[in-house]
């Protein structure tokens, strides 16, 4: 599932990188193309235009995290408001998972159309509740719609080495659910699973069956199961029996296969019901907890850099960055900023990753990587600052011949290492006059991907 969605999004967030600063129209472009590859993916309408008015929203009101590019923020802002569809989000409570918080026997009532999985995914949850919640289950099939379907989920409930209910020819669904609670309650089973007959198509018959096997049964979860191939159809059935029955969660079978994933983004926001499972197989153990964050992170593959970004806001104190930046502007930045920098760069992990994903920077990555440049080379960095004086990190003029032998020694470096870091701060500073005569602005997009040492020239 979401391979083509996938696809195209990297597509147009590598586009948007290849660009160091982005105009306001880059943004409308690329948020263009999020639209197209939403709606392609099957996303419903009103979700997409939802989505695409919150990114845009946010990429134009967005403060500035100076540690990362435009476009980096961009593809974050996108994760956040694909999170949120997918119904997680801040202040969201996880959606993964099922809610057995009831006094035992917990019913957990399985609906849906013909085919969409509910028996496969009854067997699965069995399992599921049997091995890793320690949970006595109890498997009821109310299908006396199809023949075999009893002794499917029988046969089920034996692969998954829990117990099912006997089989009794000729009773209705209804009295076969009173009997599955009543064995439930009698014989001490934790959970009880009711797994109901599907239809081709939703219609009364269905509907009327599954509300009066509800309102007897009294089910703690009704998990609808639907098939994700079905694309928008999935949603419509949602609503269908959201209107109808009530459902508190649903369960997306088959995201294994090539589904365009368009449903399970749309889901949430049509029917306000919490997708909390996927199937992913036709084996047993083949079930997920639904994460959206993680889903998220699966269809943009970009989780390295939305968590970088995380980071970043988290890390680089504002403050800290708004002096820096007006020191900057008056020629005022000495090594003791430059180490402050170090200092948070080094908080914020590997190095030639961090430079790797600044603007600017994709095309030196390969060379700072050759050059072996990481986070060790800050570290000795910091130490050579540390051993000078306040006053010659302020001038560093002032440090010729005897003091570059103190500062090595004391810092357990060469005179080389400490030519070299003057060499790179000299430079720097130079760039930074450069960058004054930019304006305020270029400087600002250049963010600290200008303050880097490696920007320049690697080691
Ligand atoms: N690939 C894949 N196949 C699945 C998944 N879930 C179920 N299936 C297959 O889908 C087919 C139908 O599954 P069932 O569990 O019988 O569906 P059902 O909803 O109980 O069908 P009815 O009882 O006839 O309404 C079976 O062949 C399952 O193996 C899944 O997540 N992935
Ligand atoms: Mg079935």
């Amino acid at each position: 599932m979401f391979e083509a969605l996938s696809t195209k999004l990297n597509g147009v967030f590598d586009r948007l990188r290849r660009r160091g600063a982005l105009s306001e129209a880059d943004v409308s472009e690329a948020l263009r193309e999020v639209r197209v590859a939403l709606l392609e993916a099957d996303v419903a309408l009103p979700v997409v235009k939802d989505l695409v008015s919150k990114v845009r929203e946010r990429a134009v009101g967005q403060e500035v995290i100076r540690s990362v590019s435009p476009a980096q923020q961009v593809v974050k802002i996108v994760n956040d408001a694909i999170v949120e569809a997918l119904g997680g989000g801040e202040g969201v409570a996880s959606s993964g998972g099922l809610d057995l918080n009831a006094p035992s026997p917990v019913p957990i009532l399985m609906v849906g159309l013909q085919g969409s999985g509910k028996t496969t995914t009854s067997g699965k949850i069995a399992l599921r509740l049997k091995g890793r919640d320690k949970k006595k289950v109890l498997l009821a099939s109310l299908d006396v719609q199809r023949p075999a379907a009893q002794l499917q989920l029988a046969q089920l409930a034996e692969r998954a080495g829990v117990a099912s209910l006997p089989i009794v020819p000729g009773q209705t669904p209804l009295q076969i659910a009173a009997r599955a609670m009543d064995v439930g309650r009698r014989e001490l089973y934790d959970v009880v699973v009711l797994d109901t007959a599907g239809r081709l198509a939703i219609d009364e018959a269905l509907m009327a069956e599954v509300a009066a096997v509800k309102e007897a049964a009294r089910p703690h979860e009704t998990l609808l199961v639907v098939d994700a191939m079905t694309g928008q159809d999935a949603v419509n059935t949602a609503r269908a029996f959201q209107e109808r029955v009530g459902v508190t969660g649903i369960v997306m079978t088959r995201v294994d296969g090539d589904a365009r994933g368009g449903a399970a983004l749309s889901m949430r926001s049509v029917t306000g019901a919490p997708i909390k499972l996927l199937g992913a197989g036709e084996k047993l153990d083949a079930l997920e907890d639904f994460h959206p964050d993680r889903i998220a992170g699966r269809i943009l593959g970009m989780g390295d850099i939305v968590s970088l970004v995380e980071r970043a806001a988290e890390t680089i104190d504002r403050d800290e960055a708004e002096k820096l930046a007006a020191k900057m502007q008056k020629g005022q930045f000495d090594l003791e900023d430059y180490a402050s920098q170090l200092k948070q760069i080094g908080k914020m992990g590997s190095l030639s990753g961090i430079l790797g994903m600044l603007p600017g920077v994709g095309k030196m990555k390969a060379q700072i990587e050759n050059a072996n440049l990481d986070t060790a080379i800050l570290k000795r960095q910091a130490a050579i600052i540390g051993s000078m004086t306040p006053g010659e990190r302020r001038k560093p003029d002032l440090i010729k011949a005897s003091r570059k032998r103190r500062i090595a020694a004391g810092s357990g470096t060469t005179v080389q290492e400490v030519n070299r870091l003057l060499k790179q701060f000299d430079d720097m500073s130079a760039m930074m006059k450069r960058m004054n005569k930019l304006g305020q602005k270029g400087m600002m997009r250049g963010g600290m991907a200008a303050l880097m040492p490696g920007n320049r020239r690697p080691f």
